[in-house]
Formats: C-alpha cells, sequence, structure tokens
C-alpha cells in the first residue's frame, strides 16, 4: 500500500496517531521498531544532524528532500516531512508537493513563517508570520499540485508562538482549513497544554487537529487525544537522546582511554549489522551479484623447500627469489592484479616468515618438510567459497596466460604447455627437442584431441580435455600432450568437487598411496586432478605455447634471470 494511503488508513482507523522525529534514516529504523504509527521529519533535527546548524531554512530543499527521502526508504511506515515554509511562495510549495510526492512521503507540513524562518523553539516571540492570504494560497498551491489524492498536506499555524494569541491562530487555522488543509498544526511553546487545550476546545470542524508537545511535554498523547488532536509528533526527543549518549560515551572514553571502557552504554556491532540488514546485503550478492562471486580468489603454494636450490635459497623461500629487481611471488601477484583478482592467498612454509608483501592473506603448513602441494593447497581452504586460481609459487609467467584462463571455460581448467617437447631429449623421440632429458616429476598430460600429434597446432580459445595426468614416471613422454605449468582454475563448482573429492580421499587414503603419491599428505594437485578424472569429471586444458618458466634448479633460475624483462 501506498504510504500517502497508509496514512489515511491510520487516520480512519485510529483517535489519534503518534509519529516521532527522526533526524537520518537510522533514527527512523529505530522509530518504527519501537512501534510508532510515523515518521516526522523534522528539520530541527536534520539541520543539527545532518549539517550541525541551526533550523533555519539553512538547509536546501533538495537537501531536506533527499534526508526525508533517506528516511522514507529505511522504514516502511508513512513519513511526513516538515518542510518548513515551502522554502519561499507558492510557486516553490508547488515543487516541494511534486518533489516529496515523487520521493513517497506520506504527507508535508507547511507552515505561516516568512522565507526564511527561524526555529519555533528559539528564545524570543518577536516574530512576524506571512500575511494570512499568502499562507492560504501556499496551501491551494499544495492541494493544486499534489497528484496523488491521497497525499497529506498539513497546513501549520505559528500564531502562538509569535505571540498573537488564540483569536489569530483559531483565524489563520480557519483560513487554511477554507484553503483545503488535511490537517492543521497548531505550534504552542507555552509550559503547559492548557494553550492547545483551549484551542481545540474551539474548534468546531472536521479537519483534524496536530500537536506537537516539545515544551509542554508532560501531556500524554492520551490526553491530546482526548483534547481532539489526532496527529501527535515527539519531535526531537531521539536527536536529544543520541547527543546524550555520544556524549557520555566520549567523556568515558576520553577519560579512560580505551574503547570498552563505554561498553555497557553502547549497542554491540551486531546491533549495527542487524539495523543496516546486513544479511539482506548477503543474500542479494549471492543471488545477484554474479561478478563478485565469479571474480576468483588466487593461492600461491610457496610452502616448499628445494634442496637443489641451495644455497641459493638459505635465506628466504624459493618464491622470494628474484629476478631483475622483482621477486617471483611480486611478478605473480601483479599479473594476477592486472588480471583483476585481488583476493590473493599465500601459503607460507620453508622460511615463511620471510614472506610478508602487503595485502595478502597468509596461510601456513608447518609441516611443510613432511608434506607436499595438495597438503599446502589445503591450508588455504578457507578461500574456497568462489572460483579459485591455483598457482605454483616458483612458476614466472607472461600475464595473457591469466587473462586466457579467466576467457577460458569449463569447472577445472589447467593450464597446459604444448611446446614442452621443444625442451626436451627425450620427449621429443627423434623430433628436434634441445636435448635435456625430462626432469623428475614433470608434470604431464594426456588429452582426447589430435593436438598431441601436431604440436604446432593450438588453437586459441577451445579447451581440450585431459584424459590423464601425472609426472613423468606415470605418464610417457613420448605421448603426452603437453606440461601441466602451475597454474589451474577451479570455478565455484568445480573448487567444491575438488574439495568433497579431497575429503572422501583424506577418509579412505589415511595411510597408504594415493594415485601416484606414498600418501595423500604428499600428494600433489595432480594427483587430485586424475583422481577427479577417474571420479568422471571433466577438466579441460587452457593451451599455451611457451610463456613461462619454472624455477627448479639453478640453471632454471639463471634461465629465467635472462628472461624475463
Ligand atoms: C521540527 O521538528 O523541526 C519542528 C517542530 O518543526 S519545532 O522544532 O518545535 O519547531
Ligand atoms: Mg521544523
Amino acid at each position: 500500500m501506498k504510504r500517502t494511503t497508509q496514512l489515511r488508513k491510520l487516520l480512519s482507523e485510529k483517535k489519534s496517531i503518534t509519529l516521532v522525529g527522526a533526524h537520518d534514516a537510522i533514527s527512523a529504523k529505530l522509530i518504527q521498531e519501537a512501534g510508532f504509527d510515523g515518521v516526522w521529519v523534522s528539520s530541527f533535527g536534520t539541520s543539527a544532524a545532518q549539517k550541525c546548524m541551526p533550523d533555519a531554512n539553512v538547509l536546501t530543499m533538495t537537501e531536506s528532500l533527499l534526508a526525508a527521502s533517506d528516511i522514507n526508504q529505511a522504514v516502511n511506515i508513512p513519513v511526513v516531512a516538515d518542510c518548513d515554509n515551502g522554502y519561499g511562495n507558492a510557486v516553490n510549495v508547488m515543487r516541494v508537493v511534486r518533489e516529496f510526492e515523487k520521493a513517497g512521503i506520506a504527507g508535508i507540513s507547511i507552515e505561516d513563517n516568512p522565507f526564511p524562518k527561524r526555529c519555533s523553539l528559539y528564545p524570543g516571540d518577536d516574530r512576524d508570520l506571512v500575511a494570512i492570504d499568502e499562507m492560504a494560497g501556499r496551501i491551494r498551491a499544495a492541494k493544486r499540485a499534489q497528484t496523488d489524492a491521497d497525499f497529506f498536506v498539513i497546513a501549520r499555524t505559528e500564531a502562538f508562538i509569535a505571540g498573537l494569541g488564540i483569536e489569530e491562530a483559531l483565524k489563520r487555522a480557519h483560513a487554511y482549513a477554507d484553503a483545503g488543509a488535511d490537517a492543521i498544526l497548531v505550534h504552542s511553546k507555552a509550559k503547559t497544554a492548557e494553550e492547545v487545550a483551549s484551542f481545540a476546545r474551539q474548534w468546531k470542524r472536521p479537519v483534524p487537529l496536530v500537536a506537537v508537545p516539545t515544551k509542554y511535554g508532560k501531556v500524554t498523547s492520551d490526553e491530546l487525544e482526548a483534547m481532539g488532536y489526532q496527529v501527535i509528533i515527539f519531535a526531537n526527543q531521539p536527536l536529544r537522546a543520541s547527543i546524550k549518549a555520544m556524549q557520555e560515551t566520549l567523556a568515558e572514553m576520553r577519560a579512560k582511554r580505551f574503547p570498552d571502557a563505554s561498553d555497557q552504554k553502547i549497542v554491540p556491532l551486531e546491533e549495527v549489522f542487524r539495523l543496516v540488514g546486513q544479511s539482506d546485503l548477503d543474500r542479494v550478492q549471492k543471488e545477484f551479484i554474479t561478478s563478485a562471486e565469479e571474480s576468483p580468489s588466487a593461492v600461491i603454494l610457496a610452502a616448499g623447500f628445494e634442496k637443489d636450490l641451495m644455497p641459493l635459497i638459505a635465506a628466504r623461500p624459493k618464491t622470494l627469489l628474484e629476478l631483475k629487481g622483482k621477486s617471483i611471488l611480486e611478478r605473480q601477484v601483479s599479473a594476477l592484479k592486472t588480471a583483476g583478482v585481488s583476493r590473493i592467498g599465500v601459503v607460507r612454509g620453508y622460511l615463511g616468515n620471510t614472506i610478508c608483501m602487503p595485502q595478502l592473506k597468509y596461510f601456513e603448513n608447518p609441516r611443510y618438510a613432511d608434506t607436499y602441494i595438495l597438503h599446502s593447497l589445503f591450508c588455504a581452504e578457507e578461500m574456497f567459497k568462489g572460483p579459485v586460481i591455483v598457482l605454483y609459487g616458483d612458476i614466472v609467467f607472461d600475464e595473457t596466460i591469466l587473462q586466457k584462463l579467466l576467457r577460458s571455460k569449463g569447472d577445472i581448467r589447467l593450464v597446459v604447455d604444448r611446446s614442452w617437447r621443444d625442451h626436451y631429449a627425450s620427449a621429443s623421440a627423434g623430433e628436434n627437442g634441445n636435448g635435456k632429458a625430462v626432469p623428475k616429476g614433470t608434470e604431464l598430460v594426456l588429452t582426447s584431441s589430435v593436438h598431441t600429434q601436431n604440436q604446432r597446432f593450438l588453437s586459441p580459445e577451445e579447451p581440450d580435455t585431459v584424459t590423464q595426468t601425472g609426472t613423468n614416471e606415470r605418464i610417457d613422454p613420448s605421448k603426452a600432450a603437453g606440461e601441466f605449468i602451475g597454474i589451474a582454475y577451479f570455478s565455484a563448482r568445480g573448487i567444491q568437487i575438488a574439495k568433497e573429492a579431497y575429503r572422501q580421499a583424506l577418509k579412505r587414503h589415511i595411510s597408504g598411496p594415493f594415485q601416484e603419491a606414498s600418501s595423500i599428505e604428499k600428494a600433489s594437485l595432480v594427483d587430485l586432478v586424475q583422481e577427479l578424472i577417474d571420479l568422471g569429471h571433466e577438466i579441460s586444458t587452457v593451451d599455451i605455447y611457451k610463456g613461462w618458466l619454472e624455477v627448479d634448479t639453478f640453471e632454471d633460475y639463471r634461465r629465467a634471470w635472462e628472461k624475463v624483462t
């Protein structure tokens, strides 16, 4: 139901309704939760809270509209906006009505102060009001401008505030009711409710009355209702409550010099989370923001120790080896960031405390000496919420590889170098390799396509399917389609599949071999990938042709140094 209609319905059903003054969106929410009928957007409150300024038309119409609109959106009960004098003459009032109506506000109040006004509660009653006709014109203009028949226009007279007495107050109220006002607000700053009571006694028309018992605040809603007031506004108490609470909290923290000093006086963080709808945020993100969910995290596996690299890595792990002024890790992080991957985790082990690049999330594998890659990977399981890119911490690669990886399809993808044969004599089986033997532990893949037979052919995007993977002990190098370079991608679904397979494997292989490994603790990533293949999952390749280097030996390091720019 529209808020305008809600307000009309409340007024038709209840003898009186009570609105409470909000100064911002969260105070409005609290007013709603406390069970009041509606919210009053107090110009006194918004001037103070939003701008720390006096209530004297200092806020523009647009600023007031924004405050009212924010408040309106924070609640689902009717909101009545205090629009002061309408920010000018009848022409301004017409725009006010159009704008506030458009913002979904249930109603507004327009007072007979001139522009600029002074808050009714400020000391002194030497104030001029606009002529009755002028104010009646503002009300007629307001009623003409509204397009929603239920939009509620309150005409407020400041006759008592200006010390003009009850006759003037009544005269004005009648004129405003004649002009079409939906209600009359009779403002008073007398110390008791007698002034408003006497007004109500003489008000015989069906147009409802509105009271703002701030200065005569001992009167109850019931008493005002009995006098004949149908809308009662507690205009500024939440603002004043928050000022007092803040002053006390600040004084206490300043004196005691620690934030929990005022713990008993402040709400827990969770209460703020609840009020602002943090749980909705999570739900909406899950449901709609595919890009947030789809944007992958990366886990860099940098725990291992490589004895062949001693003494080069006597003081730091491999990933911190420098290549022309930048470590391998720095190069990886910069490539990931270029590819739009900003959540990056690093699994540390050997000399882990030397890895301390900022803005990375760290995970520890203290048992790096007795365990292997797969174990390290699952030390970072906390990162496995959406898609994950897994990278070995000792590879240097062309940034375009990540872009290709992210563009490619498939829940589980391995980056496979199709040129690998060029490097190794025993792999080339008579073709022109560079004469090097395939090092032990080289991770190879067999695929389903004919690419294997034609190394020169490399489809730019078309993925191939991995039929088998493992080291060169398991896979005959002369048959292999390519080398796994140590970069893999798991979609959100892919990583769930991998997690489940790992969990099952942990149960089944508590001792004894897992795929090629002597135990699950000593397993590599390709052992898990082979397990996934055995379970019938599809693994696709992301084919590349050179463009990467692995640093396993001193010779690798020298070569890497030469190649990188
Ligand atoms: C307000 O809350 O801004 C009002 C009521 O207009 S008063 O402050 O009493 O003028
Ligand atoms: Mg006001």
